[in-house]
């Protein structure tokens, strides 16, 4: 079943559409979490950012920071979060990759408090969990 992205992809339904390549495209989310919320998705189907081939990955990017810049110059905002939500467990809603740029206007406009686990993780777990990423991606 296609995704809503796709549909909008497809201009099936409307949505305020700011910028569009041969590989993404970039809209206005609709929950607007603040002033000029907006999703960078790739046309690629791809679900999450596990399926996402590198090189879509690579532009997506490309035009998120291009947005970010345009964002900036259009709101005058004072910071920016980028977040992208991948799996059900992280949050993920819409299973068409995407990626949220959130403007800030004030530190207590979005709570995004991560917990720091720092002092219950010893060297020796720091070192372990860093070669398991190193080992995976060769
Ligand atoms: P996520 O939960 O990270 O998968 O984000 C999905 C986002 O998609 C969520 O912030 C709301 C947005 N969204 C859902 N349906 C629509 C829609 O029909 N139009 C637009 N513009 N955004 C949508």
């Amino acid at each position: 079943m296609p995704t809503i992205f796709a549909k909008i992809i497809n201009r099936e339904i409307p949505a305020h559409i700011v910028y569009e390549d041969d590989l993404v495209i970039a809209f206005l989310d609709i929950s607007q979490a603040t002033k000029g919320h907006t999703l960078v998705v790739s046309k690629e189907l791809s679900k999450d950012i596990f399926e996402l081939k590198p090189e879509t990955a690579s532009h997506l990017f490309m035009v998120a920071q291009k947005l970010s810049v345009a964002i900036q110059k259009a709101f005058h905002v004072s910071g920016l979060n980028i977040l992208s939500n991948n799996g059900e467990t992280a949050g993920q809603s819409v299973f068409h990759f995407h990626i949220h740029l959130i403007p800030r206007y004030a530190k207590g406009d979005l709570s995004f408090q991560l917990p720091n686990n720092m002092g219950s993780v010893t060297f020796d777990e720091y070192k372990e969990r860093a070669q398991k990423i190193k080992e995976a991606l060769s």
